[in-house]
């Protein structure tokens, strides 16, 4: 098939070499803190100085100089400017690093660690600063209301239909550096499989890893490079 249908998922594991920390990884974020403390509604709602200093620190790291996107962000960046056929990048990660690496067909399912959403009208700010419950809404000058706008456990992720029409017309569904456990991005193998080819690269074998047709280990700014410049030389 000339130019087939692409859905890429990303994890935290291709930002893991531009010096972000993934979730599960030994030296992972839930190893410091528990998802319940600072990643659901309900954690928010009884602690929100404890969420918003979660997400503050977060942010804050994001917007050192030294965190740059990796050759795997940037060949996936290529790949969407080449590709003629059709491409989605879903991604869990809630940095900016695909977005600066160039990706235009990109889909944060996730929410992202730069944007801060009103409750009160709902608007949605790009936010690089600090957030705390004294800050106002841009939008209705409402304090108390803003939070971080990512995706919480427990929370719908954003874009699904978007994501379930890309996956219905795929026939090549690649995940990098995700472990496979969060649903429902980890289900997306099985809901294309036997009808698009699939293929994981990741570091290690992921919790999915059994529904994949290939694997491809090793860090993502080696396997990532290579399998683009596989699939823009038509292999
Ligand atoms: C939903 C934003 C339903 C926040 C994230 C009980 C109660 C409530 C829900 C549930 C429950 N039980 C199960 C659920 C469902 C839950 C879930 O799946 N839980 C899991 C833990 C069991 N899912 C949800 O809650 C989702 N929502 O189900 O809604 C619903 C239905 C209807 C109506 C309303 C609601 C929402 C999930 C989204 C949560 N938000 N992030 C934040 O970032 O702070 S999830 C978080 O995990 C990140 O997004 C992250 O991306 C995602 C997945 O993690 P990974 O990216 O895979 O990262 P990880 O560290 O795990 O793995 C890294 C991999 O990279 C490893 O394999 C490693 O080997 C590899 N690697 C490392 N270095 C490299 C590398 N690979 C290549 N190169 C390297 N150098």
């Amino acid at each position: 098939m000339a130019h087939p249908s692409l859905v890429i998922l990303t994890g935290a594991g291709i930002s893991r070499e531009s010096g972000l920390a993934t979730f599960r990884d030994a030296d992972g974020i839930w190893a410091k803190v528990r998802i319940e403390d600072v990643a659901t509604p309900e954690a928010f709602a009884r602690d929100p100085a404890r969420v918003h200093a979660f997400y503050n620190a977060r942010r804050a790291q994001l917007r050192d100089p030294a965190i740059r996107p990796n050759a795997a962000h940037r060949a996936l960046a290529e790949l969407d400017a080449a590709w003629p056929g059709e491409l989605l990048l879903v991604t869990q990660n809630v940095d900016d690093l695909h977005d600066r690496a160039g990706s235009r067909r990109l889909l944060h399912m996730h929410g992202e660690l730069m944007r801060a959403r009103c409750m009160t009208c709902e608007a949605v700010h790009p936010w690089p600063d600090d957030l705390s419950t004294a800050t106002t809404c841009p939008a209705c000058g409402q304090a108390g209301g803003m939070r971080p706008h990512v995706v919480w456990f427990g929370e719908m992720p954003l874009d699904m239909a978007r994501i379930g029409a890309a996956l219905d017309r795929c026939d090549l569904f690649v995940a990098i550096g995700t472990s496979g456990q969060v649903y429902p991005a980890a289900g997306f193998v099985a809901e294309v499989a036997g009808r698009a080819r699939t293929v994981e690269l990741n570091l290690e074998p992921s919790a999915v890893a059994s529904d994949f047709d290939e694997a491809l280990h090793g860090p993502a700014t080696e396997t990532v490079p290579s399998f683009v410049a596989r699939l823009l030389a038509g292999a």
